[in-house]
């Protein structure tokens, strides 16, 4: 039996669906109420592959843009996250933890500097819109919260310079790594950002006007032919040997970001306010009581990881594993997960209870795994 997925206005298109569509789209996820793309037929390994070595176009229009805009932006955006903004520039990224009143994480979105009173924050799988309404409501702040209408396209891997040279011109070598410019598609100006959610390389076009999707797709796309260019999506194989964490599967609203290894971007200046400071302070003060690793564990290739596996050192609980998968290059299934402090060294030996219902020995490792 094949099961599908009913798209209806709730669960949301995006204005590069049509084409996902004709490329032959296999699997789709959603993310904030909206279809990503994650599989064209092809296995997870070919798509990693693929990417390792070509170009591949994500839609990835799942990454909504929450925009705060106003008088009041920069000191809501600020009360949202630890990490501190002050210093940002006009036209930065920067990836931020967002938390509430009990440290407790709500999402972690890339944060855009677009003016000093205009930042969108392109978030991950929560409904931080309602979250930043509710607190510019509290607060009596004087700012704009809405969903603009903005589709992020990701083009990634080693192949995606040359590419968006041929759509952009020579000054997209001019964007550095977290860092975006505005560069003009047929007369319109799209923000360019060189990011993506793979180690491969990349850029994210933020898109603003959804009746251009299909114009940039097909530009891109063509333009890819002679880079063997592939549709693609978001890879589990890379993003788990790259460390790239997804929100409702390695962490939730009840883990903290000193768990998470997001210390390095919160702030504890005195001098610097935000919600869940406090709490925030005091897992640090005490020391998190587990921590996000890597790992690596043997046997045959392990099934899909739908649910958390649990992990054991001689008997006892020492965590569990949230997303895993074979890596054909490490010759390994590779795995993300949440080890509690006795346990979470690098080199401790583990075992894990698969979803198959098989024990398999396996090894902490620290992040990025290569
Ligand atoms: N791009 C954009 N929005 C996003 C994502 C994205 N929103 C949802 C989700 N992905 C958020 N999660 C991440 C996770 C990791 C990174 C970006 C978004 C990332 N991390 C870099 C790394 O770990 O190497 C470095 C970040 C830094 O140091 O500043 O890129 O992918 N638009």
């Amino acid at each position: 039996m094949t099961t599908r997925l009913a798209v209806s206005r709730r669960l949301r298109s995006t204005p590069y669906t049509p084409r996902v569509e004709a490329l032959g789209v296999s699997d789709y996820s959603i993310v904030n109420h909206t279809v990503l793309p994650k599989g064209f037929g092809r296995s997870v390994e070919e798509d990693y592959w693929h990417l390792r070595e070509h170009v591949q176009l994500w839609d990835v229009s799942c990454q909504r843009q929450v925009e705060l805009r106003g008088p009041d932006a920069a000191t809501l955006a600020q009360l949202m996250t630890p990490r501190d903004l002050r210093s940002a520039d006009v036209g930065q990224c920067l990836y931020a933890p967002l938390i509430d009143q009990n440290a407790g994480l709500i999402n972690d979105p890339v944060i855009l500097k677009l003016a000093q009173d205009h930042f969108w924050l392109s978030i991950a799988d929560s409904d931080v819109l309602l979250w930043a309404k509710a607190l510019a409501l509290g607060k009596s702040f004087t700012v704009d919260v809405i969903e603009p209408d903005v589709s992020p396209l990701a083009v990634q891997g080693p192949k995606a310079d040359v590419l968006m040279e041929r759509v952009f011109g020579t000054e997209v070598h001019d964007i550095k790594f977290f860092r975006f410019k505005y560069l003009d598609f047929e007369n319109h100006p799209l923000l360019i950002a060189r990011s993506g959610y793979s180690k491969q390389g990349g850029y994210e076009i933020y898109l603003n006007d959804s009746s251009l999707g299909l114009a940039l797709w097909d530009a891109l796309f063509d333009a890819g032919a002679e880079f063997n260019i592939a549709p693609g999506s978001p890879n589990i194989i890379e993003r788990v040997e790259g460390g790239l964490l997804s929100y409702g599967n390695e962490f939730t609203l009840s883990n903290n970001p000193l768990e998470c290894g997001f210390e390095s971007y919160c702030c504890f200046d005195a001098d610097l306010n935000y919600i869940g400071k406090d709490a925030l302070l005091k897992v640090k003060s005490d020391g998190p009581v587990q921590h996000i690793r890597g790992i690596k564990f043997d046997g045959d290739k392990c099934p899909p990881c739908a649910s958390v596996w649990p992990l054991h050192v001689s008997g006892k609980t020492a965590g569990h594993i949230s997303t895993a998968i074979w890596s054909p290059r490490l010759n390994c299934n590779v795995a993300l997960g949440m080890l509690n402090r006795a346990y979470w060294a690098p080199g401790q030996e583990v075992v894990v209870q698969c979803g198959d219902g098989t024990q398999r020995l396996g090894e902490v490792t620290l992040l990025p795994m290569d």
